[in-house]
């Protein structure tokens, strides 16, 4: 008797609902499914039926690999000259005595605390300053890279880009161009937030809009540098939107396969100019990261990144297609501990990540930012 995928036969076989049928026939072969399937997933698929096709999906391309990284992070400043509403970490510049400025010296001095240390990356974000420059930056870039060539540099979101290529005066490919040659390698996948106009005018009103956004990273892969991308969820959008939203960025993936990954940001309340509208509960989360990896059939890899989902929940996840935990952080991000993230001090050892990974009886590997095995951890040995 045949026994193979047997399980999820099965559930395609006990599901009455014809249209939540065809879609799971079409998973199950391999086929991409359409906007109006992932919107009828979001309406009827309760959680237990998604989260099965992606653990099927997520098995089907990683068996039971899952992914994390050695990284640290650098936020310049969180002085911002733009409103966005969920954001509770940026200071205006009228209030910069609320918030960090680092300099130059400060931020060489966060590079030259991991010298020895086996970290492969420096994700560099923050808010947009109106005196941090491109030259600033390129000159940071630059010293990086000479301090420590080895260390992969992944910075900037579209939206501070956006800004600093503008007040250069260059186009987004002479602006990408230079900071590639300072030693920026890829971008993060920040900013993104919602494509749809309309809920964009409504949570971020005066940042990089969407087509700006998909520029920016249609350029970057055409220069050879990855991306990564986001989406915030879990305020005013529809189910329409995120399909949308994920529709888009899809189809740029069909176009140029530059996207890493994509990472789903659940919007946190505290603190900030949307505060009361709380926030989703864990099943919904569960049920977006499930129909991402549904959707998303050209991303290979879905992050959830634990600082803003807590460690926790970030561990559920892997049940439900995700196959990466983005990395060790040390405690060197302050974005999700100012909206009310459970991790207030957001450290992981390797050796807290490969424990919480092998608990759901996965296997831990070290990556790369380009997604390059490092390291597979077979047995419970240590790490270095
Ligand atoms: O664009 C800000 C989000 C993003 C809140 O590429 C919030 O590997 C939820 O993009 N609730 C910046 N989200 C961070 C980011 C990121 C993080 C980790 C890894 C990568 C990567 C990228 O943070 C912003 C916005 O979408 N954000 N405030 C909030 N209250
Ligand atoms: Fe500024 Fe980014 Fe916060 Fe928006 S999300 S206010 S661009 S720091």
């Amino acid at each position: 008797m045949q026994q193979p995928n047997s399980g999820i036969e099965a559930i395609i076989d006990q599901t009455q609902d014809q249209q939540l049928k065809t879609i799971a026939q079409k998973i199950y072969r391999g086929e991409r499914i359409s906007e109006e399937d992932g919107i009828a997933l979001f309406e009827k698929g309760e959680l237990a039926f998604v989260g099965a096709l992606a653990n099927f999906t997520a098995q089907r391309l990683h068996g039971n690999k899952v992914y994390f990284n050695r990284n640290f992070h650098i936020e310049p400043t969180n002085v911002c000259v733009f409103t966005c509403h969920f954001c509770s970490y940026s200071r205006l510049y009228k209030h910069r005595d609320e918030g960090w400025e680092l300099s130059m010296e400060q931020m060489m001095d966060m590079v030259r605390k991991y010298d020895g240390q086996p970290v492969t990356e420096v994700h560099i974000v923050g808010g947009v300053h109106p005196k941090m420059n491109l030259e600033f930056f390129c000159e940071l870039l630059q010293k990086i890279k000479a301090h420590r060539p080895d260390l992969h540099i992944k910075g900037f979101t579209a939206v501070e880009l956006d800004y600093m290529f503008r007040k250069a005066k260059l186009s987004v490919e002479e602006g990408l161009q230079k900071m590639k040659e300072a030693g920026l390698q890829s971008l993060p996948g920040g900013g993104a937030e919602i494509f749809d106009a309309e809920i964009r005018e409504k949570i971020c009103p005066d940042k990089v809009d969407a087509d700006g956004w998909l520029l920016i990273h249609e350029t970057a892969h055409k220069l050879d540098m990855p991306t990564n991308a986001t989406m915030l969820y879990g305020h005013y959008e529809t189910y329409a939107h995120r399909i949308d939203h994920m529709s888009r960025l899809r189809a740029l993936q069909d176009k140029t396969g530059g996207f890493n990954c994509f990472i789903p940001l659940k919007y946190r309340s505290g603190d900030n100019d949307m505060s009361h509208l709380g926030e989703i509960s864990l099943v919904e989360d569960m049920r977006l990261y499930a129909i991402s990896r549904l959707f998303m059939d050209n991303f290979r890899n879905l992050k959830a990144y634990w600082p803003m989902l807590g460690r926790q929940n970030a561990q559920l996840s892997l049940s439900f297609g995700v196959n990466d935990l983005d990395g060790t952080i040390d405690d060197t991000t302050r974005i999700y501990s100012m909206a009310g993230s459970e991790e207030q001090i957001p450290t992981m050892s390797t050796d807290d990540l490969c424990d919480l990974i092998r608990m759901v009886g996965k296997v831990p590997v070290e990556r790369d930012t380009r997604y390059n095995e490092l390291k597979v951890y077979e047995g419970a040995e240590q790490a270095l």
